[in-house]
């Protein structure tokens, strides 16, 4: 199964930039930037990675971030990420970044996307890795700050290709960034949105028919509403399921409760992806192994799953095809 699972042409769709900063690498660069840390050391630092819940995680998560400053930081964690990727044979990338969790902290908006995209353009040229960027807007935050967010990155709209909705999901409903998400549409950009991670599955119907979103981040709480599993059925509308994130934020208590393989043979769109992979334990590859093992998926059922990464993907027909 290893063997399979690694030499499946693989293709992530849900990954923080943020969320594969390393514990090694955050004390390399909190040493180089002159930032205190409330550890000690790396061990004590994965020792804090128990999470009851997202929000627990989203308050460890942001303070990690605060060891990234300069461009070269930036680059530097989008590197060790693509090295990753190309250890476990991920194809293709699409990856959301935060500006505001930098941006909120002097950080200026061109130093965080010059340096994940120029490690990006190094993962064509050196890796062979084909990748996408996505900008997404904190949720937690005002409709405000996002329009003002979006203004600040349109003078580098070339180097993303969407927009997404993350952080805080609970009482930040999609339907709250409407008007910001119809600026979006209408400038061209592809809309997805975290929805039914640990909110409602209404808050799914609201990305959708709201925010007109092209994928699903999460979406696993569609199951409590029949109507809407049927809808994702019908229009194969993609879910970027993210397995481990799941089980470590207690969305599913264990990874035999999850429900992507049921998802799955009702012939949802459903992929498998790592979200924040530093502190969720594990890349794409260790994702498949976890869900394989715990529901017993057969061969057939994991090519399905990367073929579907590769439909619910941004790239060209043609590229689709190649990989098909
Ligand atoms: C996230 Cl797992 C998850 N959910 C929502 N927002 C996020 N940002 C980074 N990881
Ligand atoms: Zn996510």
């Amino acid at each position: 199964m290893e063997t399979f699972i690694h030499a499946l042409p693989k293709v992530e769709l849900h990954l923080h930039i943020e969320g594969s900063l390393e514990p090694e690498l955050l004390f390399t660069l909190a040493e180089r930037n002159q930032i205190p840390l409330p550890y000690a050391d790396v061990e004590s630092l994965r020792a804090a990675y128990q999470f009851t819940n997202l929000q627990s995680f989203l308050d460890i998560y942001y303070q990690g971030a605060n060891v990234l400053i300069r461009e070269q930081d930036f680059y530097d964690l989008t590197w060790a990420y693509l090295q990753k990727c190309h250890q476990q044979n991920v194809v293709h990338t699409e990856i959301f970044f935060d500006p505001q969790t930098h941006t909120d902290r002097g950080i200026p908006f061109a130093d965080v996307i010059g340096g994940i995209s120029r490690a990006l353009a190094d993962g064509e040229s050196k890796l062979g890795i084909t990748s996408a960027l996505i900008l997404s807007f904190l949720r937690h935050l005002s409709e405000e700050a996002a329009f003002a967010t979006l203004e600040q990155a349109l003078p580098y709209r070339d180097l993303f290709v969407g927009i997404g909705l993350d952080s805080s999901e609970k009482g930040n409903p999609p339907e709250k960034f409407s008007r910001v998400f119809a600026r979006v549409r209408e400038l061209g950009f592809k809309v997805v949105a975290h929805a039914g991670e640990e909110g409602p599955a209404e808050y799914i119907w609201t990305a959708l028919n709201d925010l007109q979103v092209a994928r699903i981040d999460h979406g696993v709480r569609c199951v409590d509403d029949p109507a809407l599993v049927e809808h994702l059925r019908q229009t194969r509308v993609p879910l970027t399921v993210c397995p481990l994130s799941n089980t470590k934020l207690c969305v599913f208590s264990e990874m035999s409760e999850h429900n992507i393989g049921k998802l799955l043979d009702q012939g949802l769109c459903v992929t498998v992806n790592s979200d924040d992979p530093a502190y969720f334990g594990g890349y794409m590859e260790e994702n498949y192994l976890a869900i394989q093992s715990a529901l017993d998926l057969t061969k057939p059922q994991l090519a399905q799953l990367a073929r579907n990464g590769i439909e619910a993907s941004f790239m060209t027909e043609q590229r689709k095809q190649a990989l098909m």
